[in-house]
């Protein structure tokens, strides 16, 4: 394994709906690789110290999630991207879609209306509109209905398990206020229940780890259908509704009947944004459509001096 460090990374960085993206334009040795899924392995398994070096303390934190941009692997894609945060790497990131496509914008390189980009979970759509991006995800579904989980200190809690690019146990604990005052300690009980979930074996396919937890509560907007609390990988919450999140929401909604084709599902994150989804049926499946903001905060140039004994970056 190498641990080499350029001399300098350049990043955009922006917020959707208050959750922060770090999108790195230039600068990071490009992993190898003939599709996005080789291409995030390599990442695992010989730049990790360069996700941890951007994304960690001191020159971030661990809310924010890095967007590696990579030439696209697939005819008409514009671009690849890799996500990653404070502990690996993720499938796909909704908010950070929308973070990259605005950043995109900002560097002059979003050309006129839909735009398709490759992750590791397959291509994405997105089109923007100002501030406002509108994507379209990876087809979600419901894997699982009513699983039940006994959790220390919660007793037995009874979800679903869903793919919206991720994988997500939903769920609600009625006791439970979401509120951001309240984020250590959901972040706490959140973390129990995903730790319950892989101790009796429950997962998404092939053993797929569930490492996004969601709770739902009634909404604190008038304008909005349901609140959400987002457990990341690690022990981030999502500050907003969770792109992924609310994709895996509205295949759960779906399979209930709770949720048609085309109708809007209006998800408020715990900071208080929102996103509008709704679900198109193509070809037997589910694609999520998502909308949202995206707000570029900075463009800067992260150094990496060999007397800095923090370069790596730490926990
Ligand atoms: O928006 O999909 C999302 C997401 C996943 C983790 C953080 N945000």
């Amino acid at each position: 394994m190498s641990f080499a460090f350029p001399g300098a990374i350049e990043i955009v960085d922006s917020h959707t709906e208050g959750e922060p993206t770090r999108v790195v334009v230039d600068g990071w040795p490009q992993p190898p690789g003939t599709t996005m899924a080789e291409r995030r392995e390599f990442l695992r398994v010989h730049q990790d110290h360069l996700r941890r070096a951007v994304v960690l303390e001191p020159r971030g934190h661990e809310a924010i999630v890095g967007a590696l941009l990579t030439p696209p692997v697939t005819p008409g894609s514009v671009a690849g991207v890799i996500f990653f945060n404070d502990v690996g790497t993720l499938g796909m990131c909704g908010h950070g879609l929308i973070g990259v496509v605005r950043t995109l914008g900002e560097l002059g390189r979003l050309g006129e209306g839909r735009v398709q980009i490759d992750t590791p979970v397959g291509p994405v759509r997105a089109a923007a509109e100002g501030p406002l991006v509108t994507i379209e995800n990876v087809p979600a579904r419901c894997a699982r209905r009513d699983v039940s989980v006994d959790v220390p200190g919660l007793g037995r809690v009874t979800g679903d398990v869903a793919w919206g690019g991720n994988w997500f146990f939903l769920t609600s604990l009625p006791d439970q206020r979401l509120a951001v005052e309240r984020a250590s300690e959901l972040v706490a009980l959140t973390t129990s229940l995903r730790d319950a979930l892989a101790a009796a074996g429950i997962a998404g396919d092939d053993g797929a780890a569930i490492d996004h937890v969601e709770l739902f509560a009634p909404p604190r907007r008038a304008d909005a259908d349901s609140l959400n609390f987002v457990l990341c990988p690690g022990a981030a919450w999502d500050r907003s509704p969770c792109g992924t999140g609310t994709s895996a929401k509205m295949a759960v909604l779906h399979a209930r009947g709770q949720l048609a084709a085309g109708a809007r599902w209006r998800q408020e994150g715990l900071a208080g944004g929102m996103f509008e989804g709704w679900l198109e049926e193509r070809d037997g499946q589910l694609v999520p459509h998502l909308r949202g903001r995206a707000f570029v905060t900075s463009r800067a140039s992260l150094r990496f001096d060999p007397t800095d004994p923090f370069r790596a970056g730490f926990v």
